[in-house]
């Protein structure tokens, strides 16, 4: 782990994977370079949603940007990105992604990965200038290297992703990742470009105060999930809900607290989806002393059966956890 490595806080995302692998031999080369093109796409949408406000001011960007594209809602442009800097990077075969119906072929078929993401998550929150997020999952392929990556490279289920993260594009934006063992933090420095490690080791307060819901669909709960929240509000715990996954999950990561997506009777398998939303966040809450359920059982054991399944979610500290899902 980072802690055991001596890795101080400050060190740069390249300087961290270069040492994380040398200390870790199954590590291959191959991730370090997966996880570095991620860190690079990263970079990328946080330039386009920066920017984000002035596409439409006539004369500062234009209709076109420089590749010639037309201008596109922020949430495709961060799909292209993504897309375009796992193609360019050769480590993965094939790309599942929550714009995306089916998988997309790298052209890469020795690519030894595969990658499920969303690529731009918060889509209430996208074109307000309010916190969004990214959300990767990685697995390494089961299918034969050379061949084309098939459904069942995608669902192997949740044990077996080799790394899991997200990055968050808030007050700051930052990368946090997981490649199996602890769960850590980097910071964008704007002007230097790069990912500086700032949260190491993160380690989720085992009990919180803070609540993460959408209660306007309250009525529409399981009654235990409505008597777990009239409790939280009897305790006077804090209500704190941004309507985007990422920085919902963060907050309460770094703080102690429980995200919940309940089944709702519109949607018995809640909103968010198995794959790219629940399998990593429940990834790294585990990584990081946390837990997820999706009301039956941990979210890692669930068995998939197609690519956009959805499933309820309930995450964070653990204390919080059992208490929502206590009979
Ligand atoms: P999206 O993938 O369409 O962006 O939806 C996912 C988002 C999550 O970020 C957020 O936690 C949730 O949907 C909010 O849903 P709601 O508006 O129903 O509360
Ligand atoms: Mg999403």
């Amino acid at each position: 782990t980072a802690q055991e490595l001596a890795l101080p806080v400050g060190v740069t995302l390249d300087r961290f994977i270069m040492l994380s692998q040398s200390a870790f031999p199954y590590a291959t080369g191959e991730l370090s370079q997966l996880l570095r093109d991620i860190g690079l796409a990263g970079k990328i949408i946080n330039r386009e949603i920066n920017r984000a406000g002035l596409v439409d001011i006539a004369g500062g960007n234009g209709t076109e940007n420089v590749q010639g594209e037309n201008q596109q809602k922020l949430d495709i442009v961060a799909n292209i990105r993504f897309i375009r800097a796992l193609k360019n990077g050769g480590e993965v075969c094939a790309i599942l992604s929550e714009e995306d119906e089916d998988i997309i072929h790298t052209g890469n078929d020795h690519g030894k990965y595969i990658v499920a993401m969303d690529p731009l998550d918060g889509s209430s929150n996208i074109d307000v200038n309010v916190s969004i997020g990214t959300i990767f999952s990685i697995y390494r392929r089961v299918t034969p290297i050379g061949s084309a990556a098939t459904m069942e490279d995608f669902l192997q289920g949740g044990r077996k992703q080799i790394a899991a993260g997200y990055i968050l594009y808030g007050s700051s934006t930052m990368l946090v990742f997981s490649t199996g063992d602890d769960v850590n933090g980097f910071t964008l420095d704007q002007s230097l470009g790069e990912f500086i490690l700032s949260h190491k080791s993160i380690y989720s307060p085992k009990n919180g105060t803070i609540f993460s819901v959408n209660e306007g669909n309250y009525y529409s709960y399981l009654p235990a999930v409505q008597k777990y929240l009239d409790d939280c509000k009897r305790k006077g715990f804090s209500a704190r809900y941004i309507g985007s996954l990422v920085g919902d999950f963060h907050r309460n990561l770094l703080k102690g607290g429980i995200y919940l997506y309940p089944s709702t009777k519109k949607d018995p398998k809640g909103k968010l989806r198995l794959l790219y939303e629940c399998y990593p966040l429940a990834f790294l809450a585990e990584k990081s002393g946390g837990k997820a359920s999706d009301g039956f059982g941990p979210i890692l054991d669930i068995v998939p059966t197609s690519f956009h399944q959805r499933s309820p979610i309930y995450v964070g500290s653990e204390t919080m956890v059992d208490e929502v899902l206590k009979p």
